[in-house]
């Protein structure tokens, strides 16, 4: 995501990934030649020493019909290319400044217009619906993607649990912000804690993810643990990280990127080739680790979604 004004090329372009991947190729082989044997350390370790930090299994009872059959991305890139600005705004922070974030012991307060508020330790919400495996395309605004192995459930399930009245319109969340843990959201640019918001119809929809894992293991914490969302056809930033609020609402509620930046980020943000940032195309993207840009689909690919914008101008409803 970018504030500046003044720059006209998105953070993937201005540091372009086969550069970025060298880099770190780079450091790998100069850590690695010279302590890797000192510490007894893998060459991995060396050069990202805050990799898997706390991760648990996590059994899968199913994989999912929605997995896209697409290479997955690797890990370390997945884990070590993030947008989280509590933990910085550079693409490497979140891997580096998250480390020790608490995420336990964690609970999500579901409330607002539903029959039966409640709120949820992260343990109860795990329990709430066998997890999937979702290996889902990931788009960013900046027109990079991935391809990633979540772990989770519908979030209709979570709805379900606590009966929405007919009023409910639209679903706000809100993401855990403590200015202790969290020193450099202070210098973010954008308000916290990050809210985020969606149509009731789309947190119904069934790819519309509760996410706790991903790659078999709990979230890393720079991925947004211990829980957050994943929308895959709108970009990246509707997928809200380290869950705390959930409310159901009757008003369209606030977002985070909308309030910083009205006029290149709106409410919906559904992936679409078609309709550019007022400062990038956004006909095609990044994958990391490959050399050559792909085109970019409609939703992300995630056609089953069209129905749910009938009749709206999606340009309009950028
Ligand atoms: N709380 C919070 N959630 C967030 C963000 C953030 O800065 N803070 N960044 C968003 C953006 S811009 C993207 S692209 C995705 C990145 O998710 P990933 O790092 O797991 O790939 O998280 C989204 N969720
Ligand atoms: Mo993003």
């Amino acid at each position: 995501m970018l504030i500046k004004k003044n720059s006209e090329v998105p953070w993937s372009e201005i540091t372009p990934r086969w550069l970025y991947l060298n880099r770190r190729k780079f450091l790998t082989g100069v850590f690695g030649l010279t302590a890797g044997a000192l510490a007894g350390q893998t060459l991995r370790e060396l050069a990202w020493p805050t990799q898997k930090v706390q991760a648990a299994k996590l059994s899968v009872a199913a994989k999912s019909p929605f997995s896209t059959t697409e290479q997955v991305t690797p890990y370390d890139d997945v884990t070590h290319y993030n947008n989280f600005y509590e933990f910085g705004t550079g693409k490497e922070d979140p891997a580096m400044n998250a480390t020790r974030f608490q995420t336990s012991p964690w609970s999500v307060k579901v409330s607002g217009l539903v029959d039966k508020p409640r709120t949820f330790s992260v343990e109860e919400l795990q329990k709430l619906a066998p997890l999937e495996e979702r290996i889902y395309r990931h788009r960013c605004v900046e027109a990079w993607s991935i391809v990633v192995p979540w772990i989770g459930y519908s979030f209709s399930a979570l709805l379900k649990e606590v009966s929405p009245q007919p009023k409910a319109k639209f679903v706000a969340f809100e993401s855990y912000y403590s200015p202790s843990q969290m020193p450099l959201g202070s210098r973010a640019g954008i308000e916290l804690p990050y809210i985020e918001g969606l149509r009731l119809d789309e947190a119904m929809h069934p790819l519309t993810l509760l996410c706790f894992g991903m790659f078999g293991e709990s979230l890393p914490n720079q991925d947004g643990a211990p829980v957050r969302m994943v929308i895959p056809w709108k970009y990246g930033f509707k997928s809200i990280k380290s869950l705390v609020k959930i409310k159901l609402v009757e008003k369209k509620p606030d977002t985070t990127w909308n309030l910083a930046n009205p006029v290149e980020y709106g409410f919906y943000s559904n992936v679409n080739p078609g309709v550019d940032h007022p400062r990038w195309s956004q006909a095609k993207e990044r994958r990391l680790g490959e050399f050559f840009r792909r085109n970019t689909l409609m939703f992300n690919g995630y056609d089953q979604v069209a129905s749910l914008y009938t009749g709206m101008d999606l340009r309009k409803n950028f």
